[in-house]
């Protein structure tokens, strides 16, 4: 059985969705390595703007695989890189990524999640970084993404205790854009927003993230600077011309070319 059902949604953007039911969705390295491939794949078909990820309504996913992990020793771990190709490669996709999340987002899981560029879910969701209890820490990203996410105090509390939260605190914290009443609704909202995204210049879009994504890593100066050689750049793209063109003219629907 594979890992993951993709669907292509009337050629516009993808969805995919994790599924490894009996294991709680737990990302195994074939799993991951199966999911990496296929977001690279979106990425460079000109045909998709956006992909959506999601798992089951019981689980997103419940971390990496402590039954691969449990007997893994220091220096296969180092020597390897272990995790490090995996979110450096999720986190290198340039198209935006969406992720809807039911059920359980744990370890691995909520990072995966915290890795997308918009977080949606249900209200019954639930948020952890429960790693301490295996006595070991978040290894992809969990301890940045969630303390840009929601603060420190905060972010110390679930990872000291291994505490989770639900996904209606998750939209109070700021850890998720949207909440939603129940697992359809959530994925049908992140499969709309996914469709709004892809209807966009794909260059703009691109740029977008880009930009979004430097305000992460860089000081305020140097991201406006980053931010203002990139809109200055969007002037030699066809879409500029085409956008601007269609708004003089009152045309709603501009036919993207780039
Ligand atoms: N790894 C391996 N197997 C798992 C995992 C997991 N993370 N989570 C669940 N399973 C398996 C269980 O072992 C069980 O298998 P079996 O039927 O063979 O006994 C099956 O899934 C069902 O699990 P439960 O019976 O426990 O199901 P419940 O519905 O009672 O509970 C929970 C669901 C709450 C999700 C529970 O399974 C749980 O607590 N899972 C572990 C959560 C966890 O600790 N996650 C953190 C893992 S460490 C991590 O992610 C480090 C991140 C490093 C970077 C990421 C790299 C990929």
């Amino acid at each position: 059985m594979p890992y993951f059902i993709s669907k292509t949604n009337g050629c516009h953007f993808e969805s995919v969705t994790l599924n490894r039911p009996k294991a709680r969705n737990a990302l195994c390295t074939p799993l991951f390595r199966e999911l990496n491939a296929a977001l690279q794949r979106f990425d460079q078909d000109p045909e998709i703007g956006a992909t959506v990820i999601t798992g089951s309504n019981s689980a997103f996913a419940a971390g990496a695989d402590i039954k691969e992990m449990k007997d893994l020793t220091f220096s296969d771990a180092y020597t390897t890189d272990f995790i490090e190709l995996w979110s450096a490669q999720t986190t290198a996709i340039k198209k935006p990524i969406i992720s809807a999340v039911n059920g359980y987002a744990l370890g691995g899981g909520c990072e995966l999640a915290m890795m997308a560029d918009i977080l949606y879910c249900s209200s019954s969701a639930t948020f952890g970084q429960p790693e301490i209890k295996l006595g070991i820490i978040p290894g992809a990203g969990g301890s940045q993404r969630l303390t840009r996410a929601i603060g420190k105090s905060r972010a110390m509390e679930m990872i000291l205790t291994g505490r989770s939260i639900s996904g209606t605190q998750a939209g109070e914290w700021g850890l998720a854009a949207r909440v939603f009443e129940s697992s359809e609704k959530c994925l049908e909202a992140a499969l709309d927003t996914a469709a709004e995204i892809s209807s966009k210049s794909k260059v703009a879009v691109k740029a977008a993230k880009e930009v979004v994504n430097k305000s992460q890593e860089l000081g305020l100066r140097d991201g406006v600077e980053y931010e203002r050689r990139v809109f200055h750049s969007l002037f030699g793209s066809q879409d500029q011309k085409i956008g601007m063109k269609a708004f003089v003219e009152k045309n709603q629907n501009p036919a993207w070319t780039d």
